[in-house]
């Protein structure tokens, strides 16, 4: 039997502005409130985007590493910070975001144009951004937002071996203009494609989310969904909370006989280091420093 389904959400991404969408989690809180609502409705990952006192995107260090302390704190959902970031961060910047010890960060496979702008993942930054990911014990999540990413992954594998922990897991990023469309057929390609014993999610950007996490179910993979890539709930229904697209996952997953996997679970399956007793001076950084 397909085991159950890992439902990560991605509550707040770099792109929407609040005053667009009101039910964006922006301030710590709201997004301590939002993590809370999708674990209960069934979440058992978070990738975090952060933004600034003025509702905007930042890689702010200091604002990581609190956002990464009050998630473990106030959740047991597995936190995956982006090192995506927004289109115009600084790749250095991008890089540094391990320093906030996450349990996973998000690792994208190459260059895509995203609309109108250019995300940038040129090699030698996906090469060092995943050996930091190894050196610091972070598991990467793959981000594959089209098929020739796959390549860049198998080169990634091929150079510098297996992630730390050493399962392989990606997420399919579909549907964003300039990427692969969320279709039924680019997800069975993709699969197609991906390392044998990877597992693997689905996202389904826009009016994508529907098919894509469809296929992805019946496909056995997991789900990720979230205002990060999806504001409308169908045809003029704006999304009303992150919670409300978990519950429409969590339900699908359910009616699939996958139903959510718990947390505890997703630590498992993704094999992240146990930082919940884990000091300052434990993280490898801070041993490397000292
Ligand atoms: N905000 C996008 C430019 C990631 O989080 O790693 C990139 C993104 C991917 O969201
Ligand atoms: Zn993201």
């Amino acid at each position: 039997m397909a085991p159950a389904t890992m439902i990560t959400v991605a509550p707040t991404g770099a792109e929407t502005a609040k005053s667009a969408a009101p039910a964006l989690p922006v301030t710590l809180d709201e997004l301590l409130a939002a993590a809370a609502s999708c674990e209960a409705a069934g979440a058992a990952m978070i990738h975090v985007h952060i933004r600034d006192a003025n509702g905007l995107p930042t890689l702010d260090l200091d604002r990581l590493r609190d956002t990464v302390q009050a998630l473990r704190e106030s959740t047991s959902l597995v936190v995956q910070l982006s090192t995506g970031g927004a289109v115009n961060d600084p790749l250095e910047q991008r890089l540094r975001v391990l320093e906030a010890a996450p349990d996973s960060c998000s690792l994208t496979c190459g260059t895509v144009n995203f609309g109108d702008e250019v995300f940038a993942n040129p090699w030698p930054f996906m090469a060092e951004l995943y050996q930091r990911t190894q050196a610091l014990e972070v598991v990467p999540e793959f981000e594959l937002f089209d098929l020739g990413h796959i390549c860049s992954l198998d080169r990634l594998l091929d150079t510098y071996g297996a992630p730390y922990g050493g399962h392989v897991h990606c997420d399919l990023v579909m549907g964003v203009p300039g990427g692969m469309p969320g279709t039924v057929a680019t997800l069975v390609a993709a699969v197609a494609a991906l390392p044998t014993t990877a597992s693997w999610s689905a996202t389904g950007v826009g009016r994508s989310a529907l098919p894509v996490a469809l296929a992805a179910v019946a496909a056995g993979g997991h789900l990720r969904v979230g205002m990060e890539d999806t504001l409308s709930f169908a045809k003029g229904q704006p999304v009303t909370g992150n919670a409300q697209l978990v519950e429409r996952a969590a339900a699908l997953a359910t009616l699939a006989q996958r139903p959510p996997m718990s947390s505890e679970d997703a630590r498992t399956l993704l094999n992240v280091k146990d930082r919940s007793r884990a000091t300052a001076t434990d993280e490898p950084l801070a041993r490397a420093a000292g």
